[in-house]
């Protein structure tokens, strides 16, 4: 047996995750160009859990040290040349950062953001919270405009600890911005901006695992929600994202990651779009980059990871995912049950 057969059959026995003798590969790479354990995850784009049980396997064979750093052994070394194991170099455009847009015409609302969100509330470790640099929330905000989801449209927002609502009514482009999350500091902090700068936010506390009341249902042209990564979760989010929308060829986006879900849990997320008639039109890679949250240090990702030490670079991103709902599309405005709701065997940063 090839030796990456051998140690993703190993990985998957002890993970309890699929692995492909890939996704040891891309460990590989990523080890060959960072020493890093939060870079390694970034670059591998193999779920943490997989990525730190992948790094116990390569050290009790002998192929990498911890030393404060994943370091390659002279056996590793020889492995990753056997191997042909080449860097994975992205080449991405540096005036955009890969987000394929330009912000140009933007620059004030930005600043104006930025300056906004100064005393926003920190991330709690309860709702699975962490928030896009505020460059990512703009140019999520510029992308649904430039997709003609915001100019005169009706807006609503399901979870905001990334401030969109905010972004959204700032372009003063919208017919109207409605945001529920969980957090009433949240919703008290867009309620006082709201005010401040007469942005007209509907803002309001609500628990998306509670079916939508009325007011809600069928009175939206677009959607924007950041869903945990756990399937109960994603269809919770997902289907009362869709419930808001007013019918076909209404716009919805939202924001995965690599980090905490394996390609076979997106494979299921796809499945449920495609069960409900609805078809992705864009995917952007590392669109969002996540600010490191202040309770890393009770995260699982901390117990897994072999060294102990934070992040400093934003490793944490997501991609960014627009569906359109087609006829004869399906919502479900359920309750559900919050048993696994923010994470899962692939997950690690709650
Ligand atoms: C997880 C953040 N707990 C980071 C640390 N997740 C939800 C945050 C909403 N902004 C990210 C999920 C991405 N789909």
């Amino acid at each position: 047996m090839s030796i990456l057969k051998e140690i993703a059959r190993i990985v998957e026995e002890r993970s309890g995750i699929i692995t492909y003798e890939r996704s040891i590969y891309r460990i590989l790479q990523a080890i060959k160009m960072t020493n890093d354990i939060w870079e390694i995850v970034s670059i591998a784009e193999e779920p943490l859990p997989l990525v730190t049980e992948t790094i116990n396997v390569l050290k009790e064979r002998g192929f990498v040290k911890i030393n404060n750093g994943i370091y390659l052994t002279e056996n590793g070394k020889k492995l990753l040349q056997d191997l042909e194991v080449e860097d994975l170099i992205e080449y991405k455009c540096k005036t955009c950062n890969g987000k394929g847009i330009d912000l140009e015409q933007f620059k004030n609302l930005y600043e104006e953001f930025l300056e906004i969100q100064k005393n926003r509330p920190e991330p709690v470790r309860e709702y699975d919270q962490g928030y896009i640099t505020p460059i990512s929330t703009v140019a999520r905000v510029v992308f649904a405009t430039s997709r003609g989801d915001i100019k005169n449209k009706d807006v609503i927002i399901l979870g905001d600890d990334d401030l969109v609502s905010i972004a959204v009514a700032l372009t003063n482009l919208a017919k109207r911005v409605v945001v529920l999350d969980i957090d009433k500091r949240l919703i008290d902090f867009i309620k006082n901006v709201s005010n401040d700068y007469n942005l007209d936010i509907e803002a309001f506390v609500f628990d998306l695992r509670e079916p939508l009341p009325d007011e809600y249902v069928k009175n939206f042209d677009t959607f924007i929600t950041d869903p945990p990564e756990t399937l109960p979760g994603f269809k919770a989010f997902i289907s009362k994202g869709l419930v808001t929308l007013k019918g076909e060829r209404c716009a919805g986006y939202f924001g995965l990651t690599r980090v905490e879900s394996s390609l076979n849990k997106w494979l299921e997320f796809q499945k449920y779009l495609i069960e409900s008639n609805v078809v992705i039109t864009d995917i952007i890679k590392d669109f969002s980059e996540y600010v490191n949250w202040g309770f890393v240090e009770e995260t699982k990702a901390w117990k897994l990871i072999p060294y102990k030490k934070k992040p400093d670079t934003y490793w944490y991103k997501s991609y960014l995912f627009r569906i359109e709902t087609l006829r004869g599309y399906k919502a479900e405005n359920s309750r559900i049950s919050d048993e696994a709701f923010y994470q899962d065997v692939e997950g690690s940063c709650t």
